[in-house]
């Protein structure tokens, strides 16, 4: 691992180790995988106009994210099953991320349980909430969140079917017998079903996943928990001042990593219609294709007060758990650090709309 110098490079080791049928899941997006690509190649589109001779011997990467201090605005996405990845899984995640001052989202479909999660030691953990037919078990799951100590409900919105994920159908997907779906142990919905003819979590959702899923639901949301609530997978600005209205405390600006709707824009082309439709009231995240320490400052100086990464951590998981994890953060802490050096900014707010021209602005 002391040779692996970007996040990119993770994912060619975990294809080399991993079986086809794990690497296929994480790696896959929908259909096409036009919106796959595109997540990356568009960053490729946004050029930076550095500042030069501005004192950057001090640099401060530490930002607040609902009340909560972190070292830098570069936090874990919920990815499902970690443990297919490796055996500490979900333990690996949290502990990584703790060591390096950040938040992990805990997915809904984690093959460890939030208290298991928490169990690890101190830090900032948010939960990813799939809501499901049977609301008794959604409301139990964030009551549990809730007393196990995450801060925030990540409700994912943009998944009320599966994508339609190729490599999984073609691979039959499912999860291997020695794991479950931990959140729901005990329950009747830990297992996804033995062999189908299709992508058994697609299954799964089809018969678990509530389709019903509305805006009143958000607003439903806020009566059995506390908790801010984080709208995950809007790209529009329709939708923004719709999660605005519903009572959202902040905004993820996702395409799911591509695996839902293929042919959306990349999320980074998408963010600047959320922020300005935020105006400002709630916060908006980014997530999708952030594998540099330049993508984060392009989402930054977009808008975003901060971002998620997702197939960076199965990856560097599935090569050397715990310590591949805290390595990707670490790049990535570097790497933007360098960039905010280069670019001339002390602090996080000094990261403008001015340090980055785009493809899509008019000539200046
Ligand atoms: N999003 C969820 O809201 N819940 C999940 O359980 C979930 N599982 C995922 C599993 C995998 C293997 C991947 C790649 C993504 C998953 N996502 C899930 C989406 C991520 O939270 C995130 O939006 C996406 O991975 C970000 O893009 P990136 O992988 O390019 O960083």
């Amino acid at each position: 691992m002391d040779l692996i110098t970007n996040v990119s490079e993770f994912e060619a080791i975990a294809k080399q180790k991993l079986p086809k049928m794990i690497y296929d899941y994480y790696a896959s997006g929908a259909e096409d995988e036009w919106t796959l690509k595109e997540n990356r190649n568009a960053f490729s589109r946004i050029l930076f106009r550095p500042r030069i001779l501005r004192d950057v011997s001090k640099i401060d990467l530490t930002t607040n994210v609902l009340g909560f201090d972190i070292s830098m605005p570069i936090m874990i996405a919920p990815t499902a099953m970690q443990k297919m990845a490796h055996p500490q899984g979900e333990y690996a995640t949290a502990r990584a991320a703790s060591a390096a001052g950040t938040i992990m989202t805990l997915s809904s479909w984690a093959t460890s349980s939030v208290e298991e999660v928490a169990s690890t030691g101190p830090g900032i953990r948010f939960f990813q909430l799939y809501v499901l037919k049977n609301r008794n078990v959604v409301t139990q799951l964030v009551r549990r969140a809730e007393s196990a100590g995450f801060k925030a409900i990540a409700l994912t919105v943009d998944t009320p079917i599966l994508g339609r994920r190729e490599a999984d159908i073609k691979n039959r997907f499912t999860m291997p017998p020695h794991l479950i779906f931990k959140n729901y142990e005990g329950l009747d919905l830990g297992k996804l079903d033995k062999k189908t003819d299709d992508s058994g979590l697609a299954s799964y959702a089809a018969g678990q996943v509530d389709r019903s899923l509305n805006w009143e639901d958000v607003k439903w949301l806020q009566t059995i928990t506390s908790l801010p609530i984080l709208v995950k997978g809007v790209i529009t600005s329709e939708d923004t001042k719709l999660a605005i209205q519903a009572g959202a405390s902040g905004i993820i600006v996702s395409n799911h990593g591509a695996r839902q709707l293929d042919y959306v824009p990349a999320t980074i082309t998408a963010l600047e219609e959320v922020v300005k439709a935020a105006g400002g009231k709630i916060p908006v995240f980014l997530d999708g294709g952030v594998r540099r320490g330049t993508d984060v400052f392009k989402a930054l100086a977009l808008g975003a007060s901060g971002v998620f990464i997702g197939r960076p951590v199965v990856f560097s998981l599935a090569v050397d758990g715990e310590a591949g994890v805290r390595k990707v953060l670490e790049i990535l802490h570097d790497e933007f650090h360098l960039t905010m050096a280069l670019c001339g900014c002390r602090s996080l707010k000094e990261i403008t709309r001015d340090h980055v021209v785009t493809e899509w602005d008019r000539p200046r």
